[in-house]
């Protein structure tokens, strides 16, 4: 509960835990422009540690760490593939376009699963007409597919294709932790998947800020360069970076927590006349779900909700719930007894 809300719109809410603060009054600081700073230093060494990765750097943002991996992969007049509900091709202000100056190719899927045939299909042969394919783009847990596992299978029939073709593949892991939970796969396998992977530590892990881009030394010496362009570069950054050590060393085996809460959600809504949703498919922190009312829009019920002090946003294909650190089970219980109240009064 934040403020007295059951606050559901993201777990980007999450709010820092008190020895997060500690930990950021503390931290040791030095210049992270000028290479100096010990607390990022050792954020860096751990998050690629982690991850089986030659390299880290951290970066204010997933949406920077996505730009920048997409930037240093690719050259103008390329072609990236990406999944059509993509976060990197829906939700990030179109920095495809803007910053690497390259041409999106979204493909549709299988709740995220993009068909390695198809993707092998999409993959341009050389020519003079054509943009060239240098990238292909995945996102585990996918969020607009409602926090869906993307299959280890398909990644791998994807990484087989991308090394048969000389393409990269860059990792949307925003969310990789809460994949390796609800499916038993290793960090390391799915960062094995993606030639870089991004995580975020602002996530359900709680940080305050940031998200770690991780690849091969080579790759992040570049990607430094293109985050000072983009004015990334930040000074005294161990403040930040102390939080984000916490985040990934404590507070990833909570993440369980969260996916138990938002199942006994969408299994408890699911029953409410007027919600579409199937709760098997719920396998992570994200609930989507439609609203199918004679006499209630999507706005209205959202307003309905808020009154009663639960909060959730609009997306794509409905409703959006997060479960994160900040929802409790007393958050679960209030949002079904609104649920409830609204529904079955009109
Ligand atoms: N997602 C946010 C909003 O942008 C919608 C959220 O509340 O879910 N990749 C994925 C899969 C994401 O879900 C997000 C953020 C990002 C990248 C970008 O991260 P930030 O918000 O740190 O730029």
């Amino acid at each position: 509960m934040i403020n007295n809300y059951s606050d559901f719109r993201s777990d980007t809410v999450t709010r820092p835990t008190e020895k997060m603060r500690k930990a950021m009054a503390e931290a040791v600081v030095g210049d992270d422009v000028l290479g100096d700073d010990p607390t990022v230093q050792k954020l860096e060494a751990l998050s690629a540690e982690l991850l089986g990765k030659e390299a880290a750097l951290f970066v204010p943002s997933g949406t920077m760490g996505n730009s920048i991996a997409v930037k240093v992969w690719t050259r103008e007049l390329d072609e990236v593939i990406v999944e059509e509900r993509s976060h990197i091709y829906n939700m990030e202000s179109t920095h495809m376009t803007f910053i690497a100056r390259i041409m999106p190719r979204p493909l549709p899927s299988n709740r995220g699963a993009m068909d390695p045939d198809l993707v092998e299909k999409n993959i341009r042969k050389p020519s003079v007409h054509f943009p060239r394919t240098s990238l292909i783009c995945i996102e585990n847990t996918h969020n607009n597919w409602s926090g869906t596992v993307v299959p280890l299978e398909n990644l791998k029939a994807l990484r087989e294709i991308a090394d048969k073709h000389g393409i990269k593949i860059h990792f949307d892991g925003a969310r990789v932790f809460n994949a390796c939970h609800a499916s038993g796969v290793s960090i390391k396998d799915y960062a094995a998947i993606g030639d870089s992977l991004m995580f975020c530590l602002s996530k359900g892990l709680s940080a305050p800020v940031g998200s770690m881009l991780t690849g091969p030394q080579e790759f992040i010496d570049e990607a430094r360069r293109v985050r000072k362009a983009l004015g990334g570069g930040m000074r005294q950054l161990g403040v930040l970076a102390a939080p984000g050590i916490l985040a990934l060393t404590e507070m990833r085996e909570r993440l369980v927590e969260d996916h138990q809460r938002a199942k006994r959600l969408a299994k408890t809504i699911a029953t409410i006349p007027g919600i579409e949703l199937n709760p098997d498919l719920i396998q992570t922190n994200i609930i989507i779900f439609d609203l199918n009312h004679p006499r209630l829009t999507i706005p209205e019920f959202l307003d309905e909700l808020k009154k009663r002090r639960v909060l959730a946003l609009p997306t794509r294909g409905g409703i959006r719930f997060v479960t994160h650190k900040d929802i409790d089970d007393r958050d679960i219980d209030r949002a079904i007894s609104a649920f409830a109240e609204i529904l079955e009064s009109r």
